[in-house]
């Protein structure tokens, strides 16, 4: 009996690993600072290879290339006199290690946890578990905001903490809409605590709090392949599941996307044919009249976006919006120093549509709509060690803070 347990936990040990992507002989290349004259060549490779962060003129690219992806892109730098170098040579052992890591902090029961925790990061059961936690346990304060079901039949929950008087502004904050963006969620459980602890942050506004706004995609990434970014729905190429949900919401939806199914950024067969991209967007719409912010939590780059995604061309309110957008970055810098860089999300010539920042400015008429670009870290920017979360909490909270001060008053 007891030699059979033991080959049950083996089999199951050995299943789990197993099934998650090995990254062996995968590459990161990191590009010299960009020139404008590359980025139109940038903007297209982007639509086919993996770029992570946000491309921009001055700053170097990374790019994560298969083995058999990595002399094309090589090949094609070379053509484009695009200096680049070998950033990571092997992902492999980086990924192993960390999930290994992730397994021996694993706890036995995550549907009960009581608090976030901020040492390693939380599985989807464990959040949602935590979102019902904080409502039923704070019922005057904390409701559960139920946007139905991801595709995968995951539960899509976010919480809204009020004071209960009618009319409030809102603001709202979303993280893990890009499901390997890990250190973004923890941002959005630290918002929750925060707002849970001190009645005056609820008397200056509603606040709702989507900690993952991707489930489907967030789950996927913790157990079968660590650098998933898309939504899990499957696309007409059976071997290219996922639509970027941040591609996908109702606004320029068809106006430049990619229609290659298997690219990072494929924006799906129509604006909002994701049902959490859905949901989420229509949700917004439906608070609209009291959204005075809309804050996407992403990584990485350090950088705090505001709109347009698809043109350099100055909104309206642009002065408002740097200004609000540099009170974050100067009380994130108070910290500990990290100095976010507050920019137009185009400005440096890496163009998008139907991005949710913009659709809550352009369709929402939000009038401070920003993404969050956090930290990089780990082996070339998508997977932060553990250690990374308390530090990068500890700083961005009070950049959230001094935003919402500072749209709350003017
Ligand atoms: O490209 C994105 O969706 C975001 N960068 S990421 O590396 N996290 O994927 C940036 C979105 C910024 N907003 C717009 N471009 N509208
Ligand atoms: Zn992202």
């Amino acid at each position: 009996m007891k030699l059979l347990s033991s080959a049950v936990v083996l089999f199951l040990v050995l299943g789990s690993a197993l099934a998650y992507k090995s990254y062996s002989g995968y590459q990161v290349l990191k590009t010299a600072p960009l020139t404008a004259a590359a980025m139109p060549y940038i903007n297209r490779m982007s639509q086919r290879f993996d770029f992570w962060g946000t491309p921009g003129v001055g700053r170097p690219a990374t790019v994560m290339v298969s083995p058999e992806e990595a002399p094309v892109v090589v090949a094609a730098f070379n053509r484009m006199r695009v200096a680049h170098e070998v950033l990571v040579a092997d992902l492999g052992p980086q990924v192993e290690n960390q999930r290994a890591e992730r397994e021996a902090l694993k706890v036995s029961s995550p549907s009960k946890p009581r608090t976030a925790s901020y040492d390693r990061f939380m599985e989807f059961v464990e959040i949602d578990a935590h979102i019902h936690e904080t409502a039923d346990g704070n019922p005057a304060i904390a409701s559960v905001l139920d946007l139905g079901f991801s595709y995968g039949g995951l539960e899509f929950h976010g919480l809204k903490l009020s004071n209960g008087q009618p009319g409030q502004k809102a603001v709202w904050f979303d993280c893990a809409i890009h499901a390997r963006e890990w250190l973004s969620t923890p941002v959005c459980l630290r918002i929750i605590d925060e707002v849970l602890a001190d009645p005056a942050l609820r008397d200056l506004a509603d606040w709702y709090i989507m900690p993952v706004a991707n489930p489907d995609g967030y789950d996927y990434s913790f157990t079968d392949d660590r650098f998933w970014r898309k939504t899990r729905r499957p696309t007409a190429d059976a071997n290219c599941p996922g639509t970027d949900p941040n591609r996908n919401f109702d606004f320029l939806w068809d106006a430049g996307n990619p229609t290659d199914y298997c690219s990072e950024v494929y924006p799906g067969t129509g604006a909002f044919s994701e049902p959490e991209v859905a949901a989420m967007g229509n949700f917004i719409l439906d608070i609209a009249d009291n959204l005075v912010l809309y804050v996407a939590v992403h990584s990485y780059g350090e950088m705090i976006l505001y709109p347009y995604g698809h043109t350099v061309e100055p909104v309206p309110n642009v002065d408002q919006l740097i200004a609000a957008g540099t009170a974050s970055a100067d009380a994130i810098a108070a910290v500990a120093g990290t100095a976010y860089t507050v920019e137009n999300s185009a400005s440096g010539l890496y163009f998008t549509y139907g991005a949710s920042d913009d659709f809550a400015y352009g369709r929402g008429a939000v009038e401070f709509a920003y993404t969050f670009e956090l930290s990089a870290g780990g082996s070339g920017g998508f997977d932060p060690p553990a250690s990374q979360i308390q530090p990068t909490v500890d700083e961005v909270w009070p950049g959230m803070l001094a935003l919402v001060e500072y749209v709350l008053a003017n």
